[in-house]
């Protein structure tokens, strides 16, 4: 089906690597991309390489289920997310490239009463940092998504939901190709099929990574922004993070007619679907409870994720899936990233995005790129380093969380 297809204008180059930068940033993700777009745009700091070991966007970026909100409870994450909705909202226009950001509405449903006290509190607290937010009963959830069994017949009756208008979803893929594009054209090198294997350290300052494909590539700072994978790298750099690698999956079914025109969210029966502007229903639910590294995950969290999906709309319980995958997840344990200066000179780390980075991606790539353009953590960035392991202030976002972990 790809003939007549094939002379293809590239979107970015596959440039030759200098043998120096400004900024290595290494990962090739919407964060890693986004980072050195913005350092390039806003900073005007243009001698930057992009070191992905696949290829551009294929890791968590291309595997999740793409809902964006900025609904959390604590006031550092709520600004964070938030600044990243405002960037989503101007992203297609600034990238000249369409994201497909659509903001069809997030319900996260209630089916308890601690759910319903858990879902006021933290409406409330949106409403205080001026993000829009509502409190639902069902009969309101009803007229939102008709489809969905809202009655009282079910083993968790669904009691409310929280309902953030301004979340939605986004093409995942056009996310990180617009970053990328965007960062090309101000000349940042992005280097595929390239892993960075070991770091150079001298003196406690990093002055390089060492490639598998180019031997050492020097640099002044750089930026690990490896999702899953980070507990890789700061183990070259000898320090540990705490940070678990868990496997998460996500399926999408046949492409039907259009259906449902929101998202929904529901941690308690634990899944959540939205439909895409292709037909196909979008479906996630639980991380595997075990580490791992393997880009997929297990038939029972599939059965589990399947069980809540037709609890919550028994009209898709003869829906054929079509395909399921998975991504590794790099969670914190106060499910709150880590954003952050490290005990090595010169190194920084972006990561424990853990199940809920995707609508992060503009936010913490401009908020990272300011810190490495300036060597000093951004305000907003502050609140996530990783000492707060150390000095115990922590931002626990579990309740907040799309993924029960
Ligand atoms: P990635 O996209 O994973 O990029 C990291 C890159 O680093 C990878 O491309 C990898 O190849 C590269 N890399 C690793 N090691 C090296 C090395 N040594 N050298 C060079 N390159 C290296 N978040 C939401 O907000 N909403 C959702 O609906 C949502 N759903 C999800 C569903 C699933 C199934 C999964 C897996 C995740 C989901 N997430 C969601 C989380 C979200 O996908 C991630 O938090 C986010 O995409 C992380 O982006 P990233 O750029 O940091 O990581
Ligand atoms: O963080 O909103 C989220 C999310 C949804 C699915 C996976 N993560």
């Amino acid at each position: 089906s790809l003939t007549h297809h094939e002379n293809w204008q590239r979107v970015w180059r596959n440039p030759t690597p200098k043998k120096e930068y400004d900024v290595i940033i290494i990962g090739g993700g919407g964060h890693g991309l986004a980072t050195a777009y913005y350092l390039a745009k806003e900073h005007g700091i243009t001698n930057v390489a992009v070191i992905e070991k696949g290829y551009l966007g294929g890791g968590n970026t291309a595997r999740n289920t793409t809902i964006v909100r900025s609904n959390y409870l604590w006031d550092e994450s709520a600004h964070l997310y938030e600044h990243a909705m405002k960037l989503w909202e101007g992203l297609s226009q600034d990238l000249n490239y369409n994201v497909m950001f659509s903001q069809r509405g997030v319900l996260n449903l209630g089916h308890t009463l601690q759910d319903m006290r858990d879902i006021q509190r933290r409406v409330s607290a949106n409403r205080l940092n001026g993000i829009d937010g509502e409190v639902l009963d069902p009969q309101q959830i009803k007229e939102i998504v008709p489809h969905m069994d809202c009655s009282d017949n079910t083993r968790y009756p669904i009691m409310g939901a929280s309902w953030q208008p301004r979340g939605g979803v986004a093409r995942h893929d056009a996310v990180a190709w617009g970053f990328a594009r965007g960062a090309d054209a101000y000349g940042v090198d992005m280097l595929q099929e390239t892993e960075v294997v070991d770091l150079v350290i001298e003196d406690g300052a990093i002055v390089g990574v060492k490639t598998n494909k180019y031997g050492v590539i020097k640099a002044g700072r750089v930026g690990s922004v490896v999702a899953g994978n980070s507990g890789v790298i700061a183990k070259m750099a000898g320090f540990d993070l705490p940070i678990e690698s868990h496997p998460l999956q996500a399926m999408v079914s046949e492409p039907i007619k259009p259906i449902l025109d929101t998202v929904v969210m529901s941690n308690h029966v634990h899944g959540y679907v939205s439909q895409s502007d292709k037909g196909d229903l979008v479906i996630g639910a639980g991380i595997d409870g075990w580490n791992g590294y393997g880009q997929r995950g297990s038939f029972p969290t599939i059965e589990h994720t399947m069980q809540a999906i037709v609890e919550l709309f028994p009209i898709f319980s003869r829906v054929r899936l079509n395909r399921q995958w998975g991504g590794i997840v790099d969670t914190c344990p106060d499910a709150c990233p880590i954003i952050s200066k490290t005990p090595v000179e010169n190194l920084f780390f972006n990561c424990g995005w853990g199940t809920g980075g995707f609508k992060a991606t503009p936010g913490s790539g401009h908020v990272f790129a300011a810190s490495l353009a300036t060597g000093e953590m951004h305000p907003m960035a502050k609140p996530f380093s990783m000492f707060r392991f150390h000095d115990g202030a922590l931002i626990d976002e579990h309740g907040a969380a799309g993924v029960a972990h």
